[in-house]
């Protein structure tokens, strides 16, 4: 701690908080698996000395120098990639935090807890001071993500975890989140997810969870609701819960799992009847409220099924093959798993199957850290294991529309970028990939790593991008064979749907009626896969370039997949002109991609009334400073929410889209440039501003990285069509 003594005593029990010393957590990056570290002693402090990279994460002063003050875009970005350019770590990638859920940390810990899994101290203290930072500090309650107002899910969940990891109950904090929880209605207003790992922790009992049969998964594959079909994030989630739930499996109760009953419900825990709440919840938690057709089905699962006719060799036969599942899935992806949700939860199917000294779950204790990130607010976990691929991709796009992929000054830097993409491109098919329903995925790229291994439709379409850009310039070796490039291809030309459009991981599998199952409650659009604008633009553009170096290769597939593709993005604009984003917040993010698409048919503001509609969609939103700038709110609404205050990254997507489109005037890109370049510091950093990406609606979720790639993109794009001039 370095609080000192005297500090402790002035301080109320409110601001005493331990840290740890932050000059010995390093970031570990092998081949871009990540993992924190906390050296104890002087001999390791001396043998790994910590980096730029590692200070930034920090929020430590980085010493990074400053720089004469830019008025010209390429000033601009050469400023800033001097400091992005020291961040970069040794195998090649970008990394960051990726938060902004606030519903991970909480599986985690609770894992942990019920495995009796030792915690570091130092992470113990770390997690406490992020959910402590990030506590909102008008009502003390937590949300679904770090900018989502307090709701049961949020508190209740956060509430458990800083009491798992030591927190006091009687700290003024947890006194104060309380009061909000109860007001809220206590846990027994939960969603579903909330109710699930509250019961494998034994604070409420499982009559209280909506069922999650395994034996779904014994439906034959032709049934229209039968698991493949689910987007994969639900599928893969729903798995090893199935296991658990058929189980009833809990962590006996103990004096803290006790206090915690009192401490989260707002009745005595006797004198509930569990049953009558299994849909109980709080409107705060209720986006997407459930169906009366899954009301009447979990009705008979829980009043029929499982006490009447459930044979219990069917039972036997569910979970028996939801074990093979999980294993496939384990084996699949070296103990990553898709997420940071699936992952604890295979631990947990483990844990119970294999028991605590089993190979299978110590594998799982050593991966479940490559989630976690330590920023100066403490630890969190991160959204995916990170954000590898995807970042270091589009730092390469960045700089190569920026004119400078050939500049000595960075061509070092691209070099490693591209030795990284070439190490984390898949190789081989996954074990038995028919029976566990993986998507092709030779040749692709995820969006984290190959360790992780899943293919994703935009992910494969920028790495692949990055590559051919740099590899066909004169200097650059050819790293990624021919072969390897054509890979990619052919398992982007599964990727399209029947509309056009492509999804995320997968062609879309199932019927959006579907979303009649959605059982989650916190969610939107999530039991299928569906188009992304986004998605679809990054396939495209893929196809596009290739096809300028391959001219033959699948020549008539990609030239009726391009077809196809242009056509659902133009059905997919709205009357306004704009596009909604679903991975990205969000009429901003979506109209840089559409109209990116767009001009690679040549559909431009010359020749197009579509684009036209879409600019001065953009121009009547441009602000008082030259910047653009929407809430998340934009999200959840589906209408475009006015943010107070510009974004340096929203702007720098819009100035891409207007460029894309070919907008004639300069003014308004100039203005927004202007406003973007007298917010870069004089070390050439920008700062974080609002929280950037989303997923399922609902949810939203951080990309730091995006306020140093756009920016670049956006000044480089702009330099070469109007020239390197004076912008202030
Ligand atoms: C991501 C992160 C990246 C994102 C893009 C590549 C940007 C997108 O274009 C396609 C979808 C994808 C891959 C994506 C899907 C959903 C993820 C994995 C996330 C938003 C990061 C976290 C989220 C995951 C579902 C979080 C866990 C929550 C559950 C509801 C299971």
């Amino acid at each position: 701690s370095n609080t000192s003594i005297k500090d402790q005593a002035v301080l109320s029990p409110q601001e005493h908080h331990e840290k740890t010393d932050y000059s010995r957590w390093r970031l570990r990056d092998d081949h871009g698996t990540h993992t924190w570290h906390y050296l104890e002693t002087d001999e390791e402090i001396k043998a790994w000395p910590q980096t730029t990279a590692d200070k930034y994460f920090l929020g430590m002063e980085t010493g990074l120098p400053n720089l004469p003050p830019a008025r010209k875009p390429l000033e601009s970005i050469r400023n800033g990639l001097s400091f992005f350019s020291a961040l970069q770590l040794e195998p090649g990638n970008w990394a960051c935090e990726y938060g902004g859920p606030m519903f991970l940390l909480p599986g985690l810990v609770i894992t942990w807890y019920v495995t009796e899994t030792p915690i570091h101290e130092a992470f113990k203290t770390e997690m406490k001071n992020y959910l402590f930072a990030r506590q909102h500090p008008e009502d003390g309650g937590w949300g679904l993500h770090i900018e989502g107002d307090s709701s049961v899910f949020g508190t209740a969940m956060n509430y458990t975890t800083l009491r798992l990891l030591g927190a006091d109950p009687e700290d003024p904090r947890l006194i104060k989140a309380r009061q909000t929880l109860w007001k809220l209605g206590g846990a027994l207003n939960g969603p579903h997810w909330a109710k699930f790992w509250l019961s494998v922790l034994g604070v409420l009992e499982w009559e209280v969870v909506n069922p999650v049969p395994p034996e779904i998964w014994l439906l034959p594959d032709w049934v229209p609701i039968a698991p493949w079909r689910w987007w994969i994030h639900i599928r893969m989630v729903f798995l090893p819960m199935s296991y658990i739930y058929s189980k009833k499996w809990s962590y006996p109760l103990n004096d803290l799992t006790r206090q915690l009953r009192s401490e989260l419900l707002t009745q005595p825990f006797e004198t509930i009847k569990f049953d009558n709440h299994r849909n109980t919840i709080s409107p705060l938690d209720n986006y997407h409220p459930k169906s009366w057709f899954l009301n009447v089905i979990n009705w008979f699962l829980v009043y029929v099924w499982f006490p009447i006719l459930r044979p219990a060799s069917l039972a036997k036969k569910g979970e028996d093959w939801v074990w093979w599942l999980v294993r496939a899935e384990d084996d699949n992806t070296s103990f990553s798993n898709l997420g940071p949700v699936n992952g604890p939860l295979n631990a947990l199917v483990c844990y119970i199957h294999d028991g605590p000294s089993s190979y299978n779950f110590r594998e799982h204790l050593k991966t479940l850290p490559e989630f976690l990130w330590v920023k100066d607010e403490g630890m969190l976990m991160n959204g995916t294991n990170g954000v590898q691929v995807w970042d270091t991709a589009f730092l390469i796009q960045a700089v190569h529309d920026a004119g400078l992929a050939e500049d000595p000054k960075w061509k070092p830097m691209l070099l490693k970028a591209l030795e990284f993409l070439e190490d984390q491109q898949i190789s081989e098919e996954c074990r038995d990939q028919q029976k566990c329903y993986r998507q092709q995925r030779k040749g692709a790229w995820g969006f984290s790593t190959k360790k992780q291994g899943y293919t994703v439709s935009d992910c494969t379409s920028e790495g692949l991008k990055a590559v051919m850009l740099l590899q066909n310039l004169p200097g650059y070796p050819k790293l990624v064979s021919e072969r390897r490039q054509k890979d990619a291809i052919d398992v982007l030309l599964t990727m399209q749907n029947k509309s056009g459009g492509c999804a995320s991981y997968e062609p879309t599998r199932g019927s959006e009626l579907l979303e009649y199952l959605n059982a989650a409650e916190v969610f939107g659009r999530i039991m299928v896969e569906y188009d992304y604008p986004e998605c679809t633009t990054a396939v495209v553009t893929a196809l596009h370039m290739f096809s300028k170096h391959f001219p033959d290769y699948r020549k008539d597939e990609i030239a009726a997949f391009k077809n196809r593709a242009i056509d659902y993005i133009r059905r997919a604009q709205r009357p306004d002109g704009s596009w909604y984003g679903s991975w990205g917040i969000c009429f901003t993010y979506a109209g840089m991609f559409a109209l990116e698409s767009l001009a690679c048919v040549g559909e431009t503001y010359a020749n197009s009334e579509r684009v036209r509609r879409a600019c001065q969609f953009f121009l009547d939103r441009q602000m008082e400073d030259g910047g653009w700038g929407e809430t998340y709110r934009s999200c959840e609404t589906g209408v475009y929410c006015q943010h107070p205050q510009s974004q340096v990254v929203q702007t720098s997507w819009v100035v891409i889209a207007l460029l894309e489109a070919g907008y004639p005037e300069r003014g308004p890109l100039e203005r927004a440039l202007r406003m973007v370049v007298g917010r870069q510091q004089k070390n050439g950093e920008w700062k974080q501003e609002a929280i950037e990406g989303v997923f399922n609606k609902s949810c939203m979720i951080s990309y730091p990285n995006y306020k140093f790639i756009f920016p670049i993109k956006a000044l480089g794009m702009f330099a070469k069509r109007f020239g390197d001039v004076e912008l202030i």
